[in-house]
């Protein structure tokens, strides 16, 4: 079988919609405004519906040819506004980039489609400014603004029916450091976050096939899922999978950090089959054109990237312009200096020539490029720490008191911004993060990577990561880019990329619980009843991981019986408290008495029990009842 066919395979595959779950859709104002959404479908007739990533794919309806790219969704919305024009675009550089490398004919097959996904680029009129936040500024409400606000909205339907308004006010409450989440979001209030920049839609003029999300401290907390080839292994069918996979499992943006072969061509091939906004860092790209030499990279190599990927549609690229000239002797006694890739690389160009960074001094130009395309900045932190010795020390902070500045330079020209942070942290330390973020950044959203709270868990720093961006995320952070179980050991496969992301979206879900979103615990409290009443199917249904909940189950107890029995195999059929729980409330209704009287009543023929045995805490074991055995 042939890449593109195995590649085929892969998606059939994944087109299966999650169990229980159907794929449902808000209508917006105007017929092209369908705003999706998983509805997972209990056995006793409740529905709850989850914010769904998955694009078509999850959709039995949609046609999906992975060789011409998904659906247009936002074709109408971008050539309606007239702001934006047709032209002929750069020819990608080094097209053969992959043949160099010795390319199979399975590779070549791919260029070849590639070649048919390449549209023909878009780009702002002269003199217009296309970006959502010049439009969030004007006033005017886009359709990415809808589509977003109506995403937004958790189980408005099931809020009405079973939280009282005071339950709704109490989770509102939930303490929320200083966010200011609405009981319901409406298009205006996404405008307003997006013009004072305290929200981004990443929306690139030329991906189309974009399903619009926002990320912003008002809004759910976001995940990103990295993907990409490195020098060394994976292929672009590959890529190409981790993309439709990892959103699958709920990723809201993926970034494409390819560094190897064929980085044009993989960057087609998962924006055109993309319904999530997709990040780039830009300087990798650059760093290959010069044969990977930092030194010989210039400001004309990189604009030219720039341009490159976003005539391809990436909606946000990382920018290392933070990590100026004299930050860098700041990190010289740190104990792993600099750990960022893109940070490491800029750094050595400012020592090898003894200049400042050229990302900082020709931030303005790169703006209007950025403006031109509706590319949003996720400014890079170049030094972040890499271990928890190093974490928030001067060089750090000083990266980002400049990476403020940068954001309101950006805002000058309503080029929209996110703001990256750490990286190594420990507990006790990470709040000061976000509070050094809100006061320097002007309310710009916060990305951070983890953070990971501490250094001594190689092969588990999805868990040690997952702990720092639960809490980060508590305290504001927007988005939370994912670490998976190979982080610092290898690249991640399928399997690793799925429990990332499922460890991140434990974090952001917990935070946003905490923060508060009034409508997203409905799904916390539709498991705990589905647990407590013995409904195993809705129980795995409903989870963030069904396959591995119900295999866990099934390893020991797979007969169909145990799917409805009043028991698992962690306690056993006597001894499980859900049970004894529900038999109370059964004795308190025989005898007409409260649970809480048929409670005290019980307690009272146990303490006799008790006394009777000696009353001790721990009794002999000859005298531990065995009647019922
Ligand atoms: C996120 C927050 N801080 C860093 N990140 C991510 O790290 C960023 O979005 C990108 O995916 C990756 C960039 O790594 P380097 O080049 O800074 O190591
Ligand atoms: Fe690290």
């Amino acid at each position: 079988m042939n890449a593109p066919d195995k590649l085929a395979q892969f998606i059939r595959l994944t087109r299966e919609p999650l169990p229980a779950s159907t794929k449902r859709y808000l209508q917006g104002s105007r017929p092209d405004i369908q705003v999706p959404l998983r509805e997972i479908m209990q056995s006793n007739g409740e529905a709850i519906t989850v914010y769904d990533t998955s694009g078509p794919y999850t959709d039995p309806r949609a046609h999906i040819d992975v060789r011409s790219g998904l659906p247009l969704v936002r074709a109408q919305w971008i050539a309606g506004r007239g702001d934006t024009e047709l032209y002929e675009g750069r020819k990608p550089f080094a097209l053969d980039d992959g043949l160099k490398h010795g390319e199979t004919d399975a590779l070549a097959a791919l260029r070849a489609q590639a070649a048919g996904l390449q549209r023909q680029p878009r780009r702002a009129k002269s003199g217009a400014n296309v970006t959502q936040m010049h439009y969030a500024r004007k006033g005017i409400v886009t359709p990415e603004m809808e589509y977003v606000a109506l995403r937004e909205n958790q189980n408005l339907e099931w809020q009405a029916q079973y939280l009282s308004n005071a339950d709704r006010e109490k989770r509102l409450a939930g303490n929320s450091f200083g966010a200011s989440i609405p009981k319901v979001v409406t298009p205006e209030f996404v405008r307003d976050e997006v013009a004072r920049g305290r929200a981004i839609i990443p929306a690139n003029i030329n991906h189309t096939e974009l399903e619009p999300m926002a990320i912003g401290r008002n809004f759910l907390v976001k995940i990103n899922a990295n993907i990409g080839n490195s020098a060394v292994t994976s292929s672009i069918e590959e890529e190409v999978e981790k993309l439709v996979w990892s959103i699958r499992w709920g990723a809201d943006t993926v970034m494409d950090l390819s560094t190897g072969k064929n980085i044009h061509t993989t960057r087609d091939w998962i924006v055109r089959n993309s319904p999530v906004p997709i990040g780039t860092v830009p300087i990798y790209q650059a760093l290959e054109k010069v044969g990977g030499i930092a030194e010989d990279l210039t400001w004309e190599i990189f604009r030219d990237t720039l341009i490159e990927q976003a005539e391809q549609g990436v909606d946000y690229f990382t920018v290392h312009a933070g990590v100026r000239l004299p930050f860098i002797h700041l990190t010289a006694n740190r104990v792993t200096g600099i750990v960022s890739r893109g940070g490491s690389i800029m750094a050595k160009w400012c020592i090898a020539h003894h200049k400042e960074n050229f990302l900082y001094t020709h931030f303005d130009e790169m703006t209007e490029i950025m403006r031109a395309y509706d590319v949003s900045y996720s400014l890079g932190d170049g030094l972040r720490p890499g271990s928890g010795a190093d974490a928030n020390d001067e060089a750090q902070f000083a990266e980002l008191h400049t990476l403020g500045e940068l954001t309101h330079k950006a805002w000058q020209q309503d080029v929209q911004v996110m703001i990256e942070g750490p990286g190594h942290v420990p507990m006790h330390m990470v709040q000061a993060n976000m509070t050094e973020q809100l006061k320097h950044c002007g309310e710009a959203p916060f990305y951070t990577l983890g953070p990971l709270t501490t250094d001594i868990a190689p092969g588990y720093d999805h868990i040690t990561s997952g702990i720092g961006a639960a809490m980060i995320g508590w305290f504001g952070t927007a988005m939370l880019c994912y670490v998976t179980p190979k982080e610092h050991l290898g690249l991640p496969d399928r399997e690793d990329v799925k429990t990332g992301i499922i460890t991140y979206k434990i974090a952001a879900h917990v935070a946003d619980v905490a923060k508060g979103h009034p409508g997203v615990r409905a799904r916390d409290d539709a498991l705990s009843k589905a647990r407590f009443e013995f409904r195993w199917m809705d129980q795995f249904n409903l989870s963030l991981d069904p396959d591995t909940a119900k295999q866990f189950h099934d390893e020991t107890l797979p007969a169909e019986g145990a799917k409805v029995a009043h028991f698992c195999s962690m306690c056993g059929p006597k001894f499980c408290s859900m049970k004894i729980t529900q038999e109370v409330r059964d004795y308190a209704k025989n005898l007409g008495v409260s649970e809480e009287q048929a409670l005290q009543s019980g307690m009272a023929v146990m303490s006799g029990e008790f006394k009777k045995v000696g009353g001790e805490i721990y009794i002999p074991i000859n005298l531990v009842p065995t009647s019922d055995q």
